[in-house]
This record gives C-alpha cells, structure tokens and sequence, in this order.
C-alpha cells in the first residue's frame, strides 16, 4: 500500500521535523511568483524559520505564471513539502509550512491575488530570463513574447512587468498601499533593475501610474545563494522515509544558506533573519561577489564539465584538472574584487569549492549551462572586463567563455546533438548557420550577437585572442584535451 499523501502535518510519521507553529493561525502576507525549487529551498524556508520565532500574518500563496507541475503537487497538499538537507553530517529534513496556497498559469486569479490588502510583499523567483527586461538599456524588452502582449494588453497581463503594473494600478485606484517588490534572482542589483523595467513598462503602458511607482514603491536588492538541484525519483523516495508520506513536491538541498537583503519594506516583513538573512543599505557587493565567485565558476565547470562527460557538478571536482580550473577561476574572479568589509575572500573562495564537491548534491551541469546569453554578461563578461581595466589576465575568464561558445554549437565531441535551452537559441543557431569549423569564424559570429557582449570586449584583441587559441584547442583537440592543457598552463 502507497503512503498517504503529505496533506496535513498529524500524518508525519518518521524523522522529519515539523513546523513550530500552526500553520493555520497565520494569513498570508507574501504573494510570489515563480515557484520552483530555488523559492521551496530558500525564502520560503527562511518565512518558516521567521514564522516559528515571531510569527505574522506572513504566510505565502506561490505562483506559478506557466505551468501547472508544482501545484499539482503542492496544491492536493496543502502547500506542505519536505525540505531534505544534504551535506556532509549526514541528510536531515523538515516539513515547510510557511506556504498556504498556490495558483497556476491563472493570470486573473494571480492579479486578484495581488491586489488583495493582505499582500504587503511580492517576492519573485523568475529566471533571468523570466522579467523581460533588456539588460542594456534597462527598458522592457518587447521581443521578450510577455512584454509584448501585455503591452498590447495591459488590463490583462500575464508576464512579471505587467503583472506588477496592473497589480500596482489597481491598488492605487482602491487606495490600498502597494506591496514591496524583492526580486530573489541572480541579477546585478535586481532591484533597482527591477524598478527600471518596471517603471518603463508603466510608462508606455500606463504612463499616469509611473510617478506613482516611483515615489511611492519599494524594490530592495537582494543576493540569494543555495544549491538547489531539480528533484529526482530519489529526493521523494528519501521524503516519504522522513516523512511516512508520500509527497510530490519535496526537494532537496544543500545545508548552506544565505541571504543578503536591503531593509527597505514600507509595510512591513517577515522576522527572516530567524532564518539567517542578513540585512545591510547596500546589498551590491555581496550580489557581485556571489555571481562572479560562485555563479562564474559555475557556469566555466558547466559548459567544461558537460563537454568532457561529466553529468554533475561533484564529477566535475573530481577530475583534477577540471578542479584545477574552478580555482583558478575563483582566483581570478576575486581578483577583479573590490574588497568587502566582514569577507575574507580566500575563504569565500574555499567555501565554494567545498560546495561544489558535496557528494550528496547531484546538480547536473546541463541544468547551470542553461540560459547561457542570460547568465554570461554578469558571470563572465564584467569581470573580463574588469580585470582588463585592471591590467590583469582575462585567460580565466576566455577560457569560460570559448567553453560556452563551444557549447553553443549544439554536438559533444563524440558527435551527439543537445539543446541549448536558451532563449536566444534561435539567434545563436542562426549566427552560426553556415559559419566554418573555426575558432575565429565562430568567436566573430557570437560576439556579434546583439547586445550579448560588451562592445568593449568584442573589441579588445588580446581578450579575442585569448578566446580563439582557447577555442581552437577544443575544436582541435577536444574539450577534454583543452581542460589537461589548460589546466597544465
Ligand atoms: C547556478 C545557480 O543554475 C545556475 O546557473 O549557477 O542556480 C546556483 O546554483 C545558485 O545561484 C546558487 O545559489
């Protein structure tokens, strides 16, 4: 007989460790948008944490703008999962209680949502690629399929920019103080940019409500970091051993958390350092050191490791010279660093790689090597470039890159074809239609991609010298050869 669902918190049966406190006897205060994994191992967690010490009206409805997946699994629940910790003492789990409903690719009933007085916070967990913002000029980006129907159609909307306006539209007519937005992406300063787009899809849209936007709505900043794999038929396995139920939505994750986020709520938050956030007035320094240390390196390993055979990121510290080069790009990375009061970046650094060799955690480096085009220019491309401001080697960083240029021609070395899974995919695909087998030939057709590389970069001739002998290499001689080379260097 099959356990029971995970549908009320009296059925845990086992090790898990339950809420503290009654989930029922608090209301929702946070509405957030984008669901997934990341959200279940990370803010909800800390709202779980910030619920059990100073409780609050604070509970969260998740939303999910396209598909239906997690609330089909979360919804039959109750909003309750298992949130299993794997590190190295050992795998530990708890039930999650702070979220208390859940909506699926609904935009009526998600613009109702949050236009209801209750929500005082919308946090989100959107993707880069998810806002629909042009990182260059910061405005909302009309090719992005979202932006460009709900400005046709701003009353409704279905993506995040307009979502937002609408929401913000109608609480500004009914006299209800608008909700604080905290994006929860790895984005440089994704709030103000956040703001930004915001404030530019108001403008074109509805342009009476962009000055009341500005003045009147908080977007703190904030720098979010867990490791949180997709889950596998073994994370709810290990879920209904902790839990004695069967629960679909259960995910695991790595023991370390953190969260930096700016104070600036004008109604009010969750108790969140209950569950480790830290709040500071700039959050910059902690996004930049995150994104280009940990998500930098990442995104190297992922399009080195997936190109040379290895499934997961922990297969990746296992092959010397791939680790070889994970420090040499940490080093590197915080060389371009400014330095941050409290930080000790040698052993940030060291932390990392600890990290990334957690042989509990299964991340699959095809899941970081998603979203190339989206994740590069803050990872890879703005530390390239500092660190030729700085008169210092970009080798680290060109080898990344012709890592992902290689990724990007869609067929391993022993011939077998992937998808990219990259919004710009069709744009990558089309700028290399036709192009020869050829360092040089294929370096100029992606730097040449709009508004993908700073035009700095695309101009600099060591750094394109730098991709291209990388590059050669891997062409020539395959990506594992190219890593024992460079690693040897
Ligand atoms: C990863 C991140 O998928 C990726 O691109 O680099 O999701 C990374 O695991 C998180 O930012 C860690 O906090």
């Amino acid at each position: 007989m099959s356990a029971p669902r995970l549908d009320a918190l009296d059925r845990v049966q086992g090790p898990a460790a339950r809420p503290g406190y009654d989930p029922a006897a608090h209301g929702v205060g946070i509405l957030h948008l984008g669901i997934g994994a990341f959200h279940r191992a990370h803010q909800a967690v800390a709202t779980d944490d910030a619920l059990a010490r100073s409780g609050g009206d604070w509970r969260i409805t998740g939303v999910s703008l396209r598909s239906r997946e997690v609330a089909e699994a979360l919804g039959p629940q109750n909003g309750l999962y298992t949130l299993i910790e794997r590190g190295a003492d050992g795998t530990k789990a708890r039930v999650i209680g702070a979220i208390r409903d859940v909506i699926a690719a609904d935009p009526d009933r998600v613009l109702a949502a949050m236009s209801d007085p209750a929500i005082r916070i919308v946090t989100l967990s959107v993707t880069e690629k998810g806002y629909g913002i042009d990182r260059a000029t910061r405005a909302a980006d009309p090719a992005h399929p979202a932006v460009a129907a709900d400005l046709a159609d701003p009353d409704r909307p279905s993506g995040v920019l307009g979502l937002l306006c609408a929401a913000l539209a109608a609480r500004q007519a009914a006299g209800i103080a608008p909700f604080t937005v905290l994006s929860c992406d790895n984005l440089p300063e994704n709030g103000a940019l956040l703001r930004d787009g915001v404030l530019d899809f108001a403008r074109r849209a509805r342009p009476d409500l962009a000055g009341w936007i500005a003045d009147n709505v908080a977007f703190p900043s904030s720098m979010v970091d867990r490791i949180t794999p997709a889950a596998t038929p073994e994370t709810l396995a290990e879920a209904t051993r902790q839990t004695g139920c069967t629960d679909l939505a259960a995910i695991e994750t790595e023991p370390f958390m953190q969260w930096v986020i700016e104070d600036h709520f004008p109604q009010g938050r969750p108790d969140w350092e209950a569950g480790g956030a830290i709040f500071v007035r700039d959050v910059a320094p902690y996004e930049r050191m995150k994104l280009t240390m940990l998500n930098g390196s990442h995104s190297m390993l992922a399009y080195a490791g997936f190109l040379s055979g290895h499934r997961y990121v922990r297969d990746v510290m296992n092959d010397a010279a791939l680790a070889t080069l994970v420090r040499r790009h940490l080093h590197a990375a915080a060389r371009v660093m400014p330095p941050l009061e409290g930080i000790v970046l040698a052993d940030y650094a060291a932390d990392l790689e600890a990290r990334f060799h957690n042989p509990a955690i299964a991340h699959e480096t095809y899941q970081i090597a998603m979203d190339g085009t989206q994740k590069l220019p803050q990872r890879i491309f703005q530390p390239a470039l500092a660190a030729l401001e700085a008169g210092q080697d970009p080798r680290a960083f060109a080898f990344a890159t012709a890592a992902w240029m290689r990724y990007a021609l869609g067929v391993t070395d022993t011939g077998e074809t992937y998808a990219l899974r990259d919004p710009r995919e069709a744009d990558i695909r089309a700028a290399l239609a036709g192009v020869a087998r050829d360092a040089g030939a294929i370096s100029a057709a992606l730097h040449d991609l709009p508004g993908l590389f700073p035009q700095r970069l695309t101009h600099d001739p060591a750094w394109r010298d730098a991709v291209e002998s990388a590059l050669a290499l891997m062409l020539s001689d395959g990506m594992a050869q190219a890593i024992r080379h460079e690693a040897a260097a």
